[in-house]
């Protein structure tokens, strides 16, 4: 084990605790750990990434709430969904902060857990919609001024477009005739996103406490297939549940990872959507509109192209955001974004068709 690993450890657990400690690959913000006690997983040790969260303070104040929010939700729905603790510091911290400025947290460990990087299976899909739906409804007791937004306009296509467009004025890393094509088609596309962000302007779509970063692998899985908790909470704030959705069915749906160099391989899976959104609509249908849903579709397109545009502008200022394993890895990331925003092109209608069937299915149900 890493010997700054070690010492940390130290500021949370007795020091007669046999530890060891695993770096996990998920994730590219965070620095994320899985703590063995004794051979056997129990906690998650995490280095949170200060540059991105800037605002600690209010970051821990919004973990604790939005723990204890759910927590209180799921005690009332005996064995569906589990909630981590964070673990204080034995001095009586939620943070630990190192001798290098670096600031430290620990939650307690969801046993049996499994992350899925790609959907294979069709009931996963239907599970992981349950679970972000229930999510949903578990943070729906929070009001927008309760959370603090911690990092400001974060799926606001306006802003990152922006800073796209302030990054392609300065040109700072010299590599903008690399991404003609992408920025090309960044500048084709742009108008006809921005229906979502126009809607939540003119108050036609609701504006809820959501997750944000819904990616698939945030789902935590048991052994035996069911989605039994939902993490990475750092990005909970004031949103619409379109990024939720959209966000999940962007990362599973996709056949292809995230950063998949021959886009051959990725290609959008029409059943992964429909599995997901049946799960998702079947637990947070007491909340949605009927807007909200039915811009679904439109949803996984927009966090798709925004997610490319974020690779894009990182790739184009000399990769400052995001880790990167070689040069051209951001837009490695952003193709892949944009061939997977064409290949769900293809299958807007029958996206909207699902949709349809998914919510009269319901109706009917309950008629
Ligand atoms: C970042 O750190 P991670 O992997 O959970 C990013 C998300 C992106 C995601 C793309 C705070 O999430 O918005 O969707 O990468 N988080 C932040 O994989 O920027
Ligand atoms: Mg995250």
């Amino acid at each position: 084990m890493k010997t700054d690993v070690k010492n940390i450890l130290g500021s949370f657990l007795e020091p007669d605790a046999e530890t060891d400690a695993l770096q996990l690959s998920i994730g590219h913000i965070n620095k994320t750990y899985k703590i063995l006690v004794d051979g056997c997983p129990a906690f998650i040790l995490q280095q949170i990434n200060h540059k991105v969260f800037s605002d600690i303070d209010a970051l821990m104040q919004n973990t604790r709430l939005v723990l204890s929010t759910l927590s209180a939700y799921v005690a009332q729905k005996p064995g569906q969904l589990q909630v981590q603790r964070l673990v204080p510091t034995l001095d009586g911290n939620w943070v630990h902060r190192d001798n290098d400025g670096g600031y430290w947290r620990m939650f307690t460990y969801i046993n049996g857990a499994k992350t899925i990087e790609s959907v294979r299976k069709y009931s996963h899909a239907y599970e992981g919609g349950k679970a972000y739906g229930m999510f949903l409804e578990g943070v729906s007791k929070l009001t927008p001024d309760q959370l603090t937004t911690v990092i400001p306009d974060f799926h606001s296509l306006e802003a990152r477009y922006k800073t796209f467009e302030h990054a392609l004025e300065l040109n700072p890393g010299n590599r903008k005739s690399e991404a003609f094509a992408e920025i090309a088609f960044a500048k084709d596309t742009i108008d006809r996103m921005m229906l979502i962000p126009e809607m939540i302007s003119s108050g036609e779509l609701p504006l809820r406490i959501v997750h944000n970063d819904t990616k698939f692998n945030n789902l935590i899985f048991s052994s035996d297939g069911r989605a039994i908790a939902v993490t990475d909470l750092d990005t909970v704030m004031p949103g619409t549940s379109l990024f939720d959705f959209g966000d999940a069915i962007r990362t599973a749906a996709n056949r292809g990872r995230e950063d998949e160099s021959d886009i051959h391989k990725i290609s959008f899976d029409i059943s992964v959507f429909e599995s997901f959104a049946a799960g998702y609509i079947e637990c947070a249908e007491t909340l949605l509109t009927r807007e909200e849903i039915r811009l679904f579709p439109v949803a996984a397109q927009y966090m798709t192209f925004i997610m490319g545009i974020r690779f894009l502008t990182d790739f184009i200022n000399g990769d400052l955001y995001y880790p990167t394993r070689y040069p051209g890895h951001n837009l490695t990331r952003c193709r892949a974004q944009f061939t997977l925003f064409s290949r769900m092109n293809e299958q807007m209608q029958a996206m909207n068709k699902i949709i349809a069937r998914v919510t009269a299915r319901l109706n009917a149900v309950k008629s």
